[in-house]
């Protein structure tokens, strides 16, 4: 792509309201760094957008931004709320799409194992810098015809923290401006921050509808399912999404970013990018610890980051529901975590105020709501609010179809990943210190998956590398947060599978790699699993709020109180240990481990690793594998 040359002036009160052609609608070009400049300038030439609006994060911006997506009808407002809106998108686009979502490196195997031969890589998929020039080719060139060229400077962490990475994400999209200055730190400060060429993240975006079209715009949600792709260039720290307007494929922040590419920089740089969620629980002795957990999409990171004690003497906080970066401290040993993100892109069916009433109070303003239902009286709907909304109540579905709630229980109102979009400050448990730039000391780390069967409620790793093997060998039910369909059981390896940017084999041996510093103090590993249900299908654990007795038992184990036991799959609670006071659960079943589920899993899961990793997979896991496949063979 040829330079155009960038009009510069040192004299940075002189404004220029013009780039080529192009006219600048909102921004100064001259105020920002030359490096920017010209990356601007080369995306401006490509995809030839109508004006451009340089993003400062001001209120001023959010107001013209909702102001327009009102008027050209892709948000509404839930008048029962304050600057809270509705979006309904194409039903085309609902969700992450992983089959079009791209790692680009000159070798194949720095972005995906070596998998065996007819084992079909799920761990990414990688495609040549050329084969992907194509791709880009067809989409790119002029792709903003007639739209706005908007530029919205974001820090991934908090502002200024040397946790934190920053990030210029470009969009045609008014409504990705809005979601983004939710989920994001967006501020004209981030330029201060590159004025001496420092790095960022590159982030181009757009719907991949260049104006005028003849498709037919559904919703006033342009998008362009047909070529959708996400591609993401790690070594050269570039992400470029076309087609897409939802959640992570245009939030390009959140996974594509926070994960993938972040995933990358810290396995250069020796830290960790996880899809994991952050809290804190203070017990009644006023004694905090901090955890991390990660869950597959859709598996309950939101619901446990914030979640409310079902037992009295605890207080929850949270500091993050879905991403977290991770260091150790070389000097204290602490691995110390930051929540990159701002805001909560959350699963709004099952959220109500029994479930997660942290999450409902905390997107009663400035939030916006996609795919959801609306209530007559200008309300937000969805599935698990019927016992708070009256029966009778006339609900507008997702789809536009009007019914009376409880007349016919076969309506939906919502789509099942629709989302509820809403600033991390306004949870009423946010803890005080979540943007601290030092980060919180992770004391244990969690991991989890929908398992309904086999898989007791929480096993305790025997020690760091058999707690790696714990993470590795995760599997869930799939969910609607991308585009798989049905329930089936899936392998989710550290809950990365979508979201890992670069060879998975490296991944796992860079986990293993952290106990051979002496000085690291290592979390103990867990694995939970919310979802083990009985044979009518019903689920044997309460959760929600009850979670709150597992991460209780967590917390002892993390003293080294002598709660635990050992066995077949790791060390399970002594029988009694944990609190269930007032609860009505079959422990027995809830913990058991039938032989033959495990002698089975144990196979299934050498095969897949071996089949997906081929040698690539650390020989500390087959070691682990071939150890937990003699412990289960002695189960009676
Ligand atoms: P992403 O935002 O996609 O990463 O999802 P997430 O991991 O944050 O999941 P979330 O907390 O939004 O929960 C997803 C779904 O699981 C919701 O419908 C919840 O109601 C349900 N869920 C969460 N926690 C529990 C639990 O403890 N038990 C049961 N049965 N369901 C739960
Ligand atoms: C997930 O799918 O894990 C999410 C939602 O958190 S999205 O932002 O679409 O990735
Ligand atoms: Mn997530």
């Amino acid at each position: 792509m040829e330079d155009i040359t960038v009009p510069f002036s040192e004299v940075h009160h002189v404004t220029i309201d013009k780039l080529g052609d192009v006219p600048i609608k909102r921004g100064n070009f001259q105020l920002l760094p030359s490096h920017v400049q010209t990356w601007l300038a080369q995306m401006i030439q490509l995809c030839t957008p109508r004006d451009i609006h340089i993003c400062d994060g001001s209120d001023e911006e959010g107001e013209i931004a909702t102001k327009l997506l009102v008027e050209n009808g892709q948000l509404s407002p839930l008048k029962k709320y304050q600057n809270c809106y509705i979006c309904l998108t194409d039903p085309r686009d609902v969700a992450r799409v992983e089959s079009k979502t791209f790692l680009i490196t000159k070798d194949k195997f720095q972005s995906v194992p070596h998998s065996r031969e007819g084992a079909n890589c799920v761990l990414g998929l990688w495609k040549s810098p050329d084969e992907i020039k194509k791709d880009i080719d067809d989409r790119f060139p002029g792709c903003m015809r007639g739209r706005t060229f908007y530029v919205i400077p974001y820090s991934m962490g908090p502002m200024g923290s040397s946790l934190s990475k920053i990030g210029v994400e470009i969009t045609d999209s008014a409504y990705v401006v809005l979601s983004m200055r939710v989920m994001t730190h967006v501020s004209s400060e981030i330029w201060k921050y590159l004025r001496n060429g420092e790095e960022f993240v590159r982030c181009l975006h757009s719907v991949g509808v260049p104006l005028p079209t003849t498709q037919s715009i559904v919703n006033n949600w342009p998008c362009n399912p047909e070529k959708t792709l996400v591609v993401h260039f790690p070594d050269s720290r570039k992400v470029m999404s076309f087609g897409s307007g939802y959640g992570g494929n245009s939030l390009l922040g959140k996974k594509c970013f926070a994960l993938r590419i972040a995933g990358r920089i810290a396995y250069d740089e020796g830290w960790l990018a996880e899809h994991m969620l952050i809290m804190s629980v203070t017990n009644s002795q006023g004694e905090e610890k901090f955890i991390a957990a990660a869950f597959p999409s859709a598996c309950g990171k939101t619901n446990l980051a914030m979640l409310t004690p079902a037992i009295p003497g605890y207080t929850v906080r949270c500091i993050g529901d879905d991403i977290a970066w991770m260091r150790f401290d070389k000097e204290t040993g602490e691995l110390r975590a930051i929540n990159p993100e701002a805001g909560f892109f959350g699963v709004a069916p099952g959220t109500n105020m029994k479930t997660n009433p942290n999450a409902i109070l905390t997107c009663l303003q400035n939030s916006i709501f996609t795919n959801v239902g609306e209530t007559a009286d200008g309300g937000f709907y969805w599935e698990g609010l019927e016992e708070e909304t009256p029966a009778g109540t006339e609900i507008t579905a997702w789809t536009g179809e009007k019914y009376k709630l409880g007349e016919d229980k076969t309506k939906k109102s919502s789509h099942p990943n629709a989302r509820f979009c809403c600033p991390a400050r306004q949870c009423p448990i946010i803890h005080d210190k979540w943007q601290d730039p030092a980060g919180l000391p992770i004391s244990a780390i969690i991991f989890g998956g929908r398992r309904p069967e086999g898989v007791p409620l929480v096993i305790e790793a025997f020690n760091w590398t058999h707690g790696v093997f714990l993470a590795a060998q995760l599997k869930s039910e799939s969910t609607a947060a991308a585009e798989h369909t049905g329930k089936r059981i899936m392998h989710d390896p550290f809950a990365m599978r979508p979201f890992v940017g670069y060879n998975f084999g490296k991944y796992i041996q860079h986990w293993l790699d952290f106990e051979k510093t002496p000085n690291n103090k290592l979390p103990k590993i867990f694995h939970v699993n919310w979802f083990r249900v009985d044979e009518n299908k019903k689920f044997l654990w309460p959760g929600y709020g009850d979670n709150i007795r597992v991460l209780d038992w967590i917390i002892r184990r993390a003293n080294n109180e002598d709660v635990a036991e050992p066995s077949a799959v790791g060390l399970l609670p002594k029988k009694g240990s944990l609190n269930l006071q007032g609860l009505n659960v079959d422990w027995d079943k809830l913990m058991a481990l039938p032989k033959a589920y495990w002698v089975g899993d144990i196979d299934e899961t050498l095969q897949w690793l071996d089949g997906q990793l081929g040698d690539d997979l650390p020989q500390a896991i087959r070691e682990q594998i071939q150890k937990q496949k003699e412990r289960v063979a002695q189960l009676s």
